[in-house]
């Protein structure tokens, strides 16, 4: 198989970058993976223990694998993603939900991709089997990446790359067939470390890792139950997910605009009063196809209350009032953080 040909295909069905390993390019992966587990960072996120031998070991999730594909997928925002910390009275939806959901506009492509690889293979007479994956998969993404040479993991561990920024999603096609590799790509974040003093939960422990536990991503979406107090004031409007560190990139005036139409953002900034509102059913219609609709109802007024709780925004107290007897445990503790907080904050508040 010709590598320009792929990578060529590869364009044409819409990715923004490709590169190749061999599934055993990430050596350093599985000892690191190890002390971020050992340590707890992963938090509530037991899945990522679970079945620990294969996240940190391509080769032994599908020994038959001789290489990996790697794939960038752009979502880049055309608007300041930090705009909407300005209104505290709106919540703030990260960059990469704000449209249609990308593990569902990733994988067809992966799919296409894939499906046109083994045509290719069969012309030249050869069998080969593939298998996609994207996010969900015990699989370690981003060193594939910077083994496959897309980028390089930064200091806020996102991928990054001099030719895109940091707004793109990553996809794998895992395959039989021998295909020539890239060189790894090395670290170019030199002595920056914008995103390190951006993140507002100081949630790096150190450069190169994150502690998910105090990372505002995995506590609007990930956790279940009540936020740590300390943690939620520093949330802000953050009600899923978080684009600091992503945001002050400086090799972000490299990136590319997303070419996949459904990155386009539907969600936008929505006002918390309305949010709070919602029941089930209302939640599910509202984000319907989008990647939020997966946390639910509960955890998303959870959220929402925190942020009014941040507010300082008196008209919001009979919202939150009204929550303090919601029927999840965590809401109702939440509307009453919320209130506390919105009382406390002055005679403009009461
Ligand atoms: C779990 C997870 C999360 C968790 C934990 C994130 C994390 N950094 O581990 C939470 C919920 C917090 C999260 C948040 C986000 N996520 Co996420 N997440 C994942 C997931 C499923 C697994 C990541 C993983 O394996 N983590 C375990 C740790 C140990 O691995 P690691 O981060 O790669 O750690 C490396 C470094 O710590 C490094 N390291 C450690 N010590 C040292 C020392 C030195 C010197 C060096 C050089 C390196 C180094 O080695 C480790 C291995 O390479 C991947 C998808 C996948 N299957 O890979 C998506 C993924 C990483 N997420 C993604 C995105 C978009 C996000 C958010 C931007 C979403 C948002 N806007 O809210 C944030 C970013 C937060 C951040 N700063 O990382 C994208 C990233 C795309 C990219 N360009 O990199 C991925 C790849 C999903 C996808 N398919 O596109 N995520
Ligand atoms: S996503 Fe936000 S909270 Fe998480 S590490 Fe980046 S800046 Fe910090
Ligand atoms: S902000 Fe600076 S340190 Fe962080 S990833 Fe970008 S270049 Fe690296």
């Amino acid at each position: 198989m010709d590598h320009e040909m792929l990578r060529r295909q590869a364009m044409a069905e819409g990715f923004s970058a490709m590169g190749i390993c061999a599934p055993d390019a990430i050596a350093m992966a599985a000892p690191r993976l190890r002390h971020f587990l050992q340590e707890g960072r992963h938090g509530q996120m037991e899945w990522m223990a679970d079945r620990e031998a294969w996240r940190g070991n391509p080769a032994a999730l599908w020994p038959e694998a001789r290489s990996v594909i790697m794939l960038a997928e752009a979502y880049t925002p055309e608007g300041d993603p930090m705009a909407g910390l300005a209104h505290p009275d709106r919540g703030v939806i990260s960059c990469y939900a704000q449209g249609k959901d990308y593990h569902d506009l990733v994988k067809r492509r992966l799919k296409r991709l894939g499906r046109w690889l083994l045509d290719q293979a069969a012309k030249s007479g050869e069998g080969a089997e593939i298998k996609v994956f994207v996010d969900t998969a015990p699989v370690m993404e981003k060193p594939l990446a910077q083994a496959a040479g897309l980028g390089w993991q930064g200091k806020h561990t996102n991928l990054l790359s001099r030719d895109l920024g940091n707004w793109f999603f990553l996809g794998a096609i895992f395959t039989t067939l021998d295909l020539p590799k890239d060189a790894a790509e090395v670290s170019h974040c030199g002595s920056c470390t914008a995103c390190l003093d951006a993140c507002p939960t100081r949630a790096f422990p150190a450069p190169y890792q994150l502690d998910a536990r105090r990372c505002i991503s995995y506590l609007t979406i990930e956790h279940k139950g009540p936020v740590d107090p300390d943690l939620r004031a520093l949330m802000g409007n953050r009600i899923y997910g978080c684009d600091d560190c992503l945001a002050v990139c400086p090799w972000n005036k490299f990136a590319v605009a997303a070419r996949d139409l459904g990155y386009q953002p539907k969600v936008g900034l929505p006002e918390l009063a309305d949010l709070a509102a919602l029941d089930d059913a209302a939640f599910r219609a509202r984000f319907a196809g989008s990647p939020i609709k997966r946390i639910g109802r509960d955890r998303m007024v959870r959220n929402v209350l925190y942020a009014i709780g941040n507010s300082a925004e008196p008209r919001l107290i009979p919202v939150a009032e009204r929550l303090t007897l919601d029927a999840d445990p965590s809401v109702a503790e939440a509307a009453t953080w919320a209130l506390t907080r919105l009382r406390a904050a002055g005679p403009a508040a009461r």
